[in-house]
């Protein structure tokens, strides 16, 4: 099961515009950034409240082919995925495949921060995009 929620992935169609939003409107503070070149993507990462807390993850395109730019093309900007803390993605992955969801990938992928990272197609969990994550 998983231990909590990670993190929101919101697709943005520019990064660094949706950070000032979320900063001015909100008071929510970015304490990471990077582009993750695999993913295709450049992502920000901010606080809600408590540091320790689940975040808010900013999701804007690097190329024109990414998930994030079909995304952006087919619903417009929006809530993109739902991530869940796992204590191991490998196990989890099995376990959910053993019941019939599909994972995107056989073997993890990096994610933010170092972190292990694989999905669930969003059509076998009720039109949400799940993502599980293994922290560093
Ligand atoms: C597509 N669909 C979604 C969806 N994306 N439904 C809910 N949430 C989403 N995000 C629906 C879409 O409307 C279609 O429904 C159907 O799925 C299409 O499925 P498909 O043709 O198999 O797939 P694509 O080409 O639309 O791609 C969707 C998937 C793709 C999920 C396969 O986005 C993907 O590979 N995502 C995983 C990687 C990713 O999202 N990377 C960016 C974040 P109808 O029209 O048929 O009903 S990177 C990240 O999160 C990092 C680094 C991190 O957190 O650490």
């Amino acid at each position: 099961a998983p231990l909590r929620i990670d993190h929101v992935g919101v697709a943005v169609p520019d990064l660094d515009e949706a950070v000032r939003f979320y900063a001015e409107t909100f008071g929510m503070r970015c304490v990471h950034e990077e582009t993750n070149e695999e993913q295709g993507v450049r992502e920000a990462m901010l606080a809600i409240g408590d540091d320790d807390g689940p975040r808010l993850q900013l999701l804007a395109p690097a190329r024109p082919d990414s998930a994030i730019a079909k995304f952006l093309d087919r619903s417009g900007p929006g809530m993109q995925q739902l991530a869940y803390t796992v204590a191991d993605v490998e196990a989890t992955s099995a376990a959910l495949r053993a019941r019939g969801l599909r994972l995107l990938y056989d073997t993890p992928r990096r994610g933010t921060a170092g972190s292990k990272i694989n999905f669930v197609h969003p059509k076998d969990a009720g039109g949400v995009l799940v993502e599980l994550v293994e922290p560093a």
